[in-house]
């Protein structure tokens, strides 16, 4: 019996690698008896199989299902953003930081091309996202910065990035991994799959135990899931004022002695990062009162 992860899926078929020993992914298809559920095997997902009838045997628990594309078992979410072309919005940016937290993955950000900028630009966008909490990394395509890290921190993941169009999402993937995507690219779910296409995702192998995913995630970034209740949980500067607003139901909007503005008011949170709350928060009541009430 031997280990391994599904990289990919065609019709019926699953390509599994071994994590044992480095080796190529073998075709196997799945025991008849094998108990799915109402879940299918994923691509992602570890299994058992046997080496010589290349039969999968058991599926192993999985830690975590990605939707969009769907996909278990990835470990870092990449979100990427670029410093210029196209410029990065706070709301945008938050927006994506705030998918990335429900999803329940760990997840760091990227600012790249910072090429096109001057260099206390870099620093000082970079310093206010780590100053709210997250992992950010900055780097360019051109010059290599931020290279080495950003491979230390994919190193032995399964990864997925994430971010909007022109960012540089697939250039990043070439300059860790070169030749893994040749000229192709990350497939957006857009172009690569349209209604005639059964293409399923696949992960590219991008050193030992590295494997990236080579469809971004999150192809559709809408807050649709999430409650007005909910959302300050996945700001993670908002956390230590959790539980200490006068009403415990508080989303820190205009609430009597919400410690959330007051923190604002006292110039201990900062008030850029408390109007993206806001604003993303207006959107989600806009969403959740249409459907909800
Ligand atoms: N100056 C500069 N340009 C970059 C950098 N990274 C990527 N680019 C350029 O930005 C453009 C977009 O890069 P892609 O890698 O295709 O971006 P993407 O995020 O994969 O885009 P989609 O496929 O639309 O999602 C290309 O022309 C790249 O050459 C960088 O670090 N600096
Ligand atoms: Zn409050």
């Amino acid at each position: 019996m031997a280990i391994g992860r599904v990289v990919r899926a065609i019709a019926g078929f699953y390509y599994v690698e071994s994590l044992e020993e480095d080796r190529q992914p073998v075709e196997c298809s799945i025991r008849g008896k094998l108990k799915l559920g109402s879940e299918s095997l994923l691509v992602g997902d570890k299994v058992e199989y046997t080496d010589d009838e290349r039969v999968i045997t058991a599926i192993l628990p999985r830690q975590t299902v990605l939707k969009r594309p769907y996909i278990a078992n990835i470990d870092c979410i990449v979100l990427v953003f670029a410093h210029q072309n196209p410029d990065p919005s706070d709301i945008l940016v938050t927006k994506f930081l705030v998918l990335a937290s429900t999803s329940g993955i760990p997840y760091l950000l990227i600012f790249n091309k910072s090429d096109l900028v001057s260099k206390s630009k870099v620093q000082k966008l970079a310093d206010s996202y780590r100053s709210y909490g997250y992992q950010v990394i900055c780097t360019s395509v051109l010059t290599h910065l931020g290279k080495r890290t950003l491979k230390q921190a994919l190193n032995g993941k399964v990864a997925a990035f994430a971010g909007p169009s022109g960012v540089g999402k697939s250039a990043l993937v070439n300059m860790i991994a070169p030749g893994l995507m040749l000229k192709t690219g990350l497939i957006s779910e857009k172009i690569g799959r349209g209604k005639h296409t059964t293409r399923e995702v696949q992960l590219l192998k991008a050193g030992a135990g590295t494997y990236i995913a080579d469809t971004p995630g999150f192809s559709q970034i809408e807050l649709d899931g999430i409650s007005p209740e909910e959302l300050a949980e996945h700001f993670p500067d908002f956390h230590k004022y959790n539980g200490k607003c006068r009403f415990n139901t508080c989303i820190h909007l205009s609430e009597p002695g919400c410690q959330v503005k007051k923190a604002v008011d006292d110039g201990q949170l900062d008030r850029l990062r408390y109007q993206s709350y806001i604003e993303l928060l207006q959107e989600i009541k806009k969403i959740w009162d249409n459907r909800y009430r």
